[in-house]
């Protein structure tokens, strides 16, 4: 499956890059959601969070992690904390069928999330 983020990666569309592994990508999201709103996505090509496996994948997601506290420093939000989501499938909102973290920042979040 060819998504957005696939022409990102092979810089065939263009987005602001803030991190970039031979792993990772990590991006600002084109609607941003707070004054920092950064999609961390890994190269290969995993829909979603339900195709995630444990035992394929664990590394992969020790990085976007690792990339995620590495942004979050670099971006000055780290102290003050930060949100990561991970949106999954059809009720969970997900647009974008290629895996990525949402880093949201810079304000106050609310609980519950709409
Ligand atoms: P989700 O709803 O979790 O699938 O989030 C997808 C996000 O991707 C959404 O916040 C908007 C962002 N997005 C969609 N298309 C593009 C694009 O072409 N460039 C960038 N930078 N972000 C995009």
């Amino acid at each position: 499956m060819n998504t957005i983020f696939s022409k990102i990666i092979n810089r065939e569309i263009p987005a602001n890059i803030v991190y970039e592994t031979d792993s990772v990508l990590a991006f600002r999201d084109i609607n941003p959601q707070a004054p920092t709103h950064i999609l961390i996505i890994p190269k290969i090509e995993i829909p979603k969070v339900t195709d995630i496996k444990g035992s394929e994948h664990a590394e992969l997601l020790g990085e976007m992690y690792d990339a995620a506290n590495k942004i979050a420093k670099d971006e000055g939000i780290a102290e003050n904390g930060f949100r990561l989501v991970m949106n999954c499938g059809n009720n969970g909102g997900q647009e974008v069928y290629h895996l990525h973290m949402h880093l949201l920042g810079g304000r106050q979040m609310q609980w519950p999330p709409g």
